[in-house]
């Protein structure tokens, strides 16, 4: 497949073997390769049960793997990292998701990209935002800016 572009959001709110959840995050997208921008690192409150903040950014990739390849890939980096499954929404060292893909959607019911909740998460269209305001929703059509002063205007 031709070369393509992904932005993966990157989380943590527990500590593993690289240190705090930030210093996870930074090992994360050192792991990821063909990083062609990242975000800074925000620190975010938690949305959901869980009470831990999260170290939360969003990396630019580049990639010829389809989307299914590239979520094994991302799935087995998270183990190799000690998450373990199965606990959703629990405490996690690192949690990569697939959030746009430059050849647009995908739609399985185990992997839709564009993610199927990006458009309401501040904890990723913010730190998205410092890397691809211009980037353009395939699904709505509005760019990630728009997406973002949308979710502020909702809050
Ligand atoms: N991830 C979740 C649930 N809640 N909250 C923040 N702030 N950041 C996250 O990455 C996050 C979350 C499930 O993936
Ligand atoms: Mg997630
Ligand atoms: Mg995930």
């Amino acid at each position: 497949m031709a070369r393509t572009s992904y932005a993966i959001a990157i989380g943590s709110n527990r500590r593993g073997r690289h240190g705090s959840p930030a210093r996870e995050v930074a090992a994360a997208i050192d792991a990821l390769g063909g990083v062609t921008a990242v975000s800074p690192i925000l620190h975010t409150p938690p949305l959901g049960p869980s009470k831990r903040r999260f170290a939360n950014a969003v990396a630019l990739i580049e990639s010829d793997e389809p989307p299914p390849a590239l979520l094994r890939r991302l799935k087995a980096l998270e183990r190799g990292f000690g998450r373990r499954r199965g606990r959703n929404w629990g405490a996690r060292v690192i949690d990569l998701d697939i959030i746009l893909w430059s050849g647009g959607s995908w739609g399985e019911p185990a992997l839709t990209v564009p993610h199927r909740l990006f458009r309401g998460r501040e904890f990723v269209l913010a730190p998205l935002a410092r890397v691809a305001a211009d980037w353009r929703d395939p699904v709505t059509g509005l760019s990630v800016r728009q997406l973002a002063a949308r979710l502020r205007r909702k809050r």
